[in-house]
């Protein structure tokens, strides 16, 4: 079986399992899990931030921003393929009681220009826009990288009116990777940022909110109220500590292996691969000219052991990650190819 349904299938290396082994622990609700309050300072640091904090996943630390930088009947914008809006069950409604603005980007990037008309004018019969969310790498675009002087030009609007930015930050090290440009230049232009352990990095679970002290006070108390105060974590901090020590460098590994995988399927005469989005570790491939859906197609790689997710009913996503070696991702490609020639 090669699995390509996502970076998130990855499993913890013997020598991840060690430092989960051993962790030093404590009551992280008391304050006292040492592994994890490491991690926090090391995450702060990193992205050059005052503050933070540890959470189960990446939703959670999405969805306990936006409770902190939001009142019930705010606005907030977002991408109209954001993973916030897409995947995360409809959270913002339910549990910070937020309406979602949606503008549509070019390859998951919004302009500054659209987003000036998005913001509403002070008055009491309309929504306030409370919230500015990106995300960077972009998921459903296809992993595309976040042009920095957009979100400059997009954060001295915003500034302007007031308005908090937070980073949906999932794959913010695939951006860091394929730029050049450090994380924490990227989290320079944000109040909040999240970021994910468990996507390409390989830790089995873990994410992280970072910004000021004040904000991840709030945050702390946020989490718990969505249930996620954890007690000895530290077993969870150490993989996650593991893996940014160890596993961001390589990133750029699966980024070829993408790049190569790419390329392939874009000489199938029926798949269609914008070339120009596939800028990290994801692929997506317009399947439409097989006049097969999406889920027929994936039905079919899996019979011959290729594991793949839709992205849409007639788009197809892979996802380069640790577990799958060039050399798998050259055999699925061949696979691929004799299926569909
Ligand atoms: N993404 C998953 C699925 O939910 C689609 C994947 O396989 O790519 N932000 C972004 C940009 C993400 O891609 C994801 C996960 C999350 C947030 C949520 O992280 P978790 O799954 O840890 O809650």
């Amino acid at each position: 079986m090669i699995d390509l349904r996502s970076d998130t299938v990855t499993k913890p290396s013997q020598e991840m399992r060690k430092a989960m082994a051993e962790a030093d622990v404590g009551d992280d609700v008391f304050g006292e899990d040492p592994t994890v309050n490491r991690l926090q300072r090391s995450v702060a640091t990193l992205l050059g931030k005052e503050d933070a904090l540890f959470t189960p996943t990446g939703v959670m630390a999405n969805q306990v921003a936006i409770k902190c930088h939001t009142q019930a009947g705010d606005e907030v914008i977002v991408e109209r393929d954001a993973h916030i809006l897409n995947y995360e069950t409809g959270a913002p409604a339910m549990l910070s009681g937020v309406q979602l603005l949606t503008i549509p980007g070019t390859r998951g990037i919004l302009r500054s220009e659209q987003l000036e008309s998005a913001i509403r004018p002070p008055a009491y019969y309309m929504t306030r826009t409370a919230l500015l969310c990106l995300e960077n790498t972009h998921n459903r675009a296809g992993g595309t990288v976040y042009p920095l002087d957009e979100i400059k030009r997009i954060r001295s609007l915003m500034i302007r009116h007031n308005i908090p930015m937070h980073l949906d930050g999932a794959r913010i090290w695939n951006a860091w990777m394929a730029s050049g440009i450090h994380a924490k230049e990227y989290a320079r232009y944000f109040d909040s940022v999240s970021v994910c352990f468990s996507k390409g990095l390989g830790a089995p679970v873990g994410s992280a909110l970072v910004g000021s002290k004040e904000f991840i006070a709030r945050a702390r108390k946020n989490r718990k109220i969505f249930g996620g105060g954890m007690r000895q974590a530290g077993v969870l901090a150490a993989a996650a500590q593991y893996a940014i020590d160890k596993n961001i460098r390589r990133l750029k590994e699966d980024h070829e292996k993408a790049r190569f995988l790419a390329v392939e399927l874009s000489r199938v005469r029926d798949f269609a691969v914008d070339l120009e989005s596939v800028q990290t570790n994801i692929i997506i491939v317009d399947v439409a000219g097989t006049k097969k859906p999406s889920s027929k197609v994936l039905a079919m790689l899996r019979s011959k052991g290729v594991f793949l997710t839709d992205a849409g009913p007639t788009t197809i996503r892979a996802v380069t990650h640790m577990d799958v070696s060039m050399e798998q991702v050259q055999q699925a490609a061949s696979i691929i190819q004799r299926l569909f020639a």
